[in-house]
């Protein structure tokens, strides 16, 4: 069986998330370098991407055996877990997975969001304006509100005491943000949400899929140079191939 192909950076957060289920579940794939909202060759909106993900963003899956191809990092999360019988992440009884999937739709236009507070500061040329920001970060913290206050005060993790693709979701935004990682935001008032991102730490793949945000390091006061971002990437390829290097 040849490899799956994930096409992506390692700086997206739903390419983080398809990433670390691969890692955590040991899967062997091919990190195949594809540059976000480019029409260049190995761009997202090139006609060929195109061909294989219809809304040209990343992450897209791609199975050299079958030719199948998929986009959207939820959907890719869960057609892997389902294919490979994952139900440990992704559960097969329907209440306990409704709850996962509860999640996984309340994450965009929520904590999603937290994006929109991390790309202002990477992406100066892109002049964008106070208000979009503000209100990113006020949709965030409500979301994040919810998560604290209303599911990880009485479970482990957010779909229930065991670890699911919505944590591996949630991470993806939730967690760029933490003081070691971008430090723009302040989770004292999250004492829950905090908890369960120093839970996170100790997930298997934590560590390779997120070298390149501690590469890049704290953006809070100055946006990082270009050389800067550049090199993070380069060093969290380098991390991610090492870890599937490991893994076959
Ligand atoms: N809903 C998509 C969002 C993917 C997405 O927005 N990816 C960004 C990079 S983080 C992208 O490809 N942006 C390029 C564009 O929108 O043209 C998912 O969760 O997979």
């Amino acid at each position: 069986m040849t490899a799956l192909k994930i096409y992506g950076v390692p700086f997206s957060q739903p390419v983080r998330s398809v990433l670390w289920l691969l890692l955590l579940k040991q899967l062997p794939f091919e990190l195949v370098p594809t540059n976000p909202g480019s029409k260049g060759e190995n761009g997202s909106k090139h006609l060929s991407y195109l061909a294989k993900n219809p809304s040209g963003t990343i992450p897209c899956l791609e199975e050299p055996d079958t030719g199948y191809t998929l986009g959207e990092g939820h959907a890719i999360m869960a057609y892997l877990s389902q294919k490979h019988g994952w139900d440990d992440v992704y559960p097969a009884d329907l209440q306990a997975r409704g709850k996962v999937d509860w999640y996984l739709n309340f994450h965009h236009r929520n904590m999603r969001d937290a994006s929109g507070m991390v790309a202002p500061k990477i992406r100066k040329d892109l002049n964008i304006p106070e208000m979009v920001q503000e209100i990113a970060k006020r949709t965030f913290t409500n979301g994040l509100n919810t998560l604290n206050d209303r599911r990880l005060n009485e479970s482990r993790y957010i779909a229930g005491d065991t670890l699911t693709i919505a944590d591996l979701s949630a991470y993806g935004e939730i967690g760029q943000l933490q003081p070691e990682f971008t430090n723009i935001f302040d989770f004292g008032p999250f004492p829950n949400v905090q908890r369960w991102l120093n839970d996170m730490h100790q997930v298997p793949g934590h560590d390779p899929v997120h070298v390149v945000l501690a590469e890049l390091g704290d953006i809070s006061q100055e946006a990082p140079s270009m050389d800067k971002i550049k090199s993070a990437n380069i060093n969290g390829f380098v991390a991610l191939n090492k870890a599937i290097d490991e893994m076959s």
